[in-house]
């Protein structure tokens, strides 16, 4: 009746009438070739791939829309609070098949196809994803909108339109060679432009103070240049239903802005004006965790955070209310450090443009902003020179300046602090030249700021934030991440998601608890075969794949181990490379007597200008090449670094993985959604105890989940009474042999002292403890060899880990979120 209802509704809302947007195959082979005709211009003889996958997208667009209307006017008739999310980086991967999932239209979709003679998988393989993020930050922030819509909560999740997002990677000679992205390329079918959606952004210049007649002083913001900042829409739909926005900001120059040259006749200076204008939103800068300081990363920072704000408040006051009350309908969540302007900015809209109180201002700010941190690591904590940012963004200094102004007074008279717990807690760091911290500022201007896993967000109230942490306790809450189940199991694992719906109902995808009910199925044998004959044909897929694209043939009998990840010190990828040498020099000696066969797989990108990463992703190629060529080996182990780690690619990693790789130095990693993801879909993880590697195996219990290395107490009491690595090498004789061999020239005969580098960062300084892990790291793995003899009892644990993983749907997270930070409920359609 419901759904009989729903359809009444829709029909009246989109003109268009129903076959032109109805689901049959009929209907959408029709709708296929209308938009292959009218849409693009061709006819099916005459048509590229390119021209296939667009129409069938337009198609898929078509679908979509109609279902936008819906949620939009339901919206806006129940005039509901909503979520604004600021993030710098979004990841969402291919568009087309998880459209299809959530519009519930795959299997007709694919025989309507099928009838015009066309592979759908085929189509899958043209599209380009949208590389809008370096790695975890925006693939949580794609799959927060992805749990958002299907949750149906209002929601607009703002960005920037990078026009060339993330790198691609190549592999020359074993190093990582960086190539532009392309996403643009052939056009984009998923967003829409909406060129009157659209607002001025100004930069540098000064300020000038005047009194108005009633005696107040007001301050204008005399720009030095200014750009405008365009809105792109993309639907996001969530599953089987409701639908939420993610607008991004493209810069173009203001047209008045350049006419003036132009009618001079300066033809070039206004073309001049017009690309400075549009750099803005040139590129995505590729450093995961570092920090540029470069100044057109703070001008993106700033352009995308004022369109958005503004975009905000014209919203809330077209719908009819009052500036003051922009809190009660928007909470705006920070996505970490790099919309942290946001703060300053809403200060200065509310301030300066709409002549609101300072303090009535303060409040509106405070209660619409919270801020999740996702790092730890003191390099990555974003500091901006004051000098960088009084020449950018000169009032917002100024503002910068009265907050925390007025901040430190608090804390000298309320909380009587002394000057260097101030010092420590100013949003202006002082020593040492003078920088903004943008994490003080942030969580000064927020109501609420969490981490993202539990022992994240306590170390963050111990460490980076203890100061905050103790005078306002109540600010501050743990979210752990989560990850979408219908991209990361319907879509890349689509045998484990048939074989479950089968055993628990088809209503998991969206109550991920439901899983616990495979439990029952452990033990049973006839489905630990269906079971391992999934995860084998997984393996045949991802098989095949690196056949075509590096030539390596693989036995998909071997055990896959698999670590995949953004190459960083922390992350640790070396240490899975000394071990793989290990073995291979036991091996070689005859030494090694618990062993199974093994595939070991790396992928991820390195930034291009982190030379410690690079030489790590030689280094993996080097031992690949040695072992792969050794005939004494070949059916025991095999090395592979898959070049080019993104979304698409990691959808036929993580299906096809007996072992997943979560091995950082404890306290490094915030969370890790890698690791949620491996889990789901059968892997068993060898991992420390960091991030969410502390709940997943809570979670699935600890006799399903290989842990090893020092804990974060340990590790800090190592380095606290003094760390040597050198005496570990020297006491360790596998370690040391492990060591020389990087240096024997071995592995580099042309060039020994290639990985000299390492080699003495590692013996004298090894910051991320390679070394005190190192010999419980390969005690642990022979563990794994041992159980991986009894494919039985493997199996077992294996259906356990997935049977565990509700609490890791990013539908909780965004639950968490709705009930503890933004106090925020899903509409509802009728
Ligand atoms: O964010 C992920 C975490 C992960 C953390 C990552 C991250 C970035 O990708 C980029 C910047 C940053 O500060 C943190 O490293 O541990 O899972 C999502 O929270």
């Amino acid at each position: 009746k419901d759904e009989k209802r729903l359809n009444e509704k829709l029909s009246v809302l989109s003109p268009a009438g129903s076959r032109r947007v109805g689901n049959s195959k009929e209907d959408i082979k029709a709708s296929f070739l209308e938009n292959l005709f009218f849409g693009i211009g061709r006819i099916p003889v005459l048509t590229t791939p390119h021209d296939l996958y667009t129409a069938l997208a337009m198609t898929v667009r078509d679908r979509i829309f109609q279902k936008f209307v819906l949620t939009t006017e339901t919206i806006s008739r129940q005039d509901a609070r909503g979520v604004a999310y600021l993030s710098a980086e979004y990841l969402p991967g291919p568009h087309l098949a998880n459209n299809l999932l959530n519009l519930g239209i795959t299997p007709q979709t694919r025989e309507a196809m099928e009838e015009l003679d066309i592979d759908l998988d085929e189509l899958f393989d043209i599209e380009e994803e949208p590389g809008l993020g370096n790695g975890g930050l925006g693939r949580l922030a794609s799959c927060y909108l992805d749990s958002l819509a299907t949750l149906g909560i209002p929601a607009i999740a703002y960005g920037i339109r990078y026009e060339f997002g993330i790198f691609d990677q190549m592999i020359k000679d074993g190093w990582q060679v960086e190539l532009t992205d392309k996403w643009l390329h052939y056009g984009n079918p998923w967003e829409v432009v909406r060129p009157e959606t659209a607002y001025e952004v100004k930069f540098g210049g000064r300020t000038e103070y005047s009194k108005g007649p009633d005696g107040k002083l007001s301050v204008t913001w005399i720009p030095g240049s200014e750009v405008k900042g365009t809105a792109y829409d993309t639907p996001i739909l969530g599953y089987q239903g409701n639908g939420a926005v993610l607008r991004l900001w493209r810069a173009e120059a203001i047209e008045s802005f350049d006419f003036a040259a132009f009618n001079l006749g300066d033809y070039y200076r206004a073309v001049e004006a017009k690309m400075i204008s549009e750099n803005i939103t040139k590129v995505l800068y590729p450093n995961d965790q570092a920090l540029g300081g470069k100044e057109l990363r703070l001008k993106q920072q700033y352009f995308f955070v004022t369109c958005s704000l503004q975009d905000i408040m014209h919203l809330h006051l077209t719908q009819g209310r009052r500036i003051e009350q922009l809190h009660e309908k928007f909470a705006i969540q920070l996505n970490d450090t790099h919309p942290a302007i946001a703060v300053a900015e809403l200060m200065r809209l509310l301030v300066d443009v709409h002549q609101v109180e300072w303090e009535k201002a303060w409040h509106v700010t405070q209660n619409c902003f919270a801020y999740t941190n996702h790092t730890l690591l003191p390099e990555a904590l974003e500091k901006w020179p004051v000098q960088l940012f009084e020449k950018v963004l000169p009032r917002h200094l100024e503002i910068i300046y009265e907050i925390n102004h007025r901040f430190l007074e608090e804390l000298r008279t309320r909380y009587a602090c002394d000057d260097a717990q101030i010092a420590r807690m100013s949003i202006i760091e002082e020593s040492g030249g003078r920088y903004i911290r943008m994490a003080h500022l942030a969580t000064i201007g927020s109501h609420k700021v969490n981490g993202v896993s539990a022992m994240h967000s306590e170390l963050l109230k111990k460490e980076v934030l203890h100061d905050f942490a103790v005078l306002s306790p109540e600010k501050f809450c743990n979210i752990t991440n989560g990850i979408t189940p219908r991209r990361f199991l319907c879509i890349c694992n689509p045998l484990l998601a048939a074989l479950i719906d089968k055993h628990v109902g088809i209503d998991w995808p969206t109550n991920l608890e439901r899983l616990k009910k495979l439990e029952d199925f452990a033990d049973d044998t006839s489905f630990q075969k269906e079971w391992m004959d999934i995860k084998y044909k997984n393996k045949q897929n991802l098989s095949s794949q690196i056949l075509r694209q590096t030539g390596i043939e693989l036995d998909p009998a071997m055990l896959f181990d698999i670590q995949a990840k953004r190459i960083h010190e922390y992350k640790r990828q070396h240490l899975k490379v000394l071990h793989i040498i290990s073995l291979y020099l036991r091996l070689k000696k005859g030494e090694l007597a618990n062993f199974s066969p093994c595939t070991f797989i790396f992928a991820g990108k390195a930034a291009p200008g982190y030379v410690m990463a690079k030489l790590i992703i030689k280094l993996i190629n080097c031992v690949a090449e040695l072992i792969n060529r050794d005939a004494e080996v070949q059916d025991q182990m095999k090395v592979i670094f898959l070049p080019d780690f993104n979304v698409k690619k990691a959808q036929s990693l993580y299906p096809a993985a007996d072992l997943s790789e979560q091995i950082s130095l404890a306290g490094m990693e915030a969370s890790g959604t890698g690791n949620m993801k491996f889990a789901l879909n059968g892997a068993l993880t060898i991992g420390t105890l960091d991030g969410a590697n502390v709940e997943i195996r809570q979670e699935v219990g600890e006799e399903n989940f290989f842990v090893f290395g020092h804990s974060v107490e340990q590790a800090q009491a190592a380095k606290s009474s003094g760390y040597h690595p050198f005496d570990i090498y020297q006491q360790n004789q596998l370690l040391k042999e492990v060591l020389d061999f990087l240096i024997s020239g071995a592995l580099a005969p042309e060039d020994t002292q290639l990985f000299k580098p390492l080699y003495e960062n590692l013996l004298y300084q090894d910051p991320y403890m390679l070394l005190a892990d190192f010999q419980d790291y390969v005690d642990c793995q022979e563990r794994v060899y041992k159980l991986w003899l009894d494919p039985g009892e493997w199996t077992r644990k294996s259906i356990l880990n997935v049977a565990r993983m509700g609490k890791f749907s990013s539908d909780r997270s965004i639950k968490d979120y709705s009930d503890m930070i933004w106090n925020v409920k899903p509409i509802n359609l009728m």
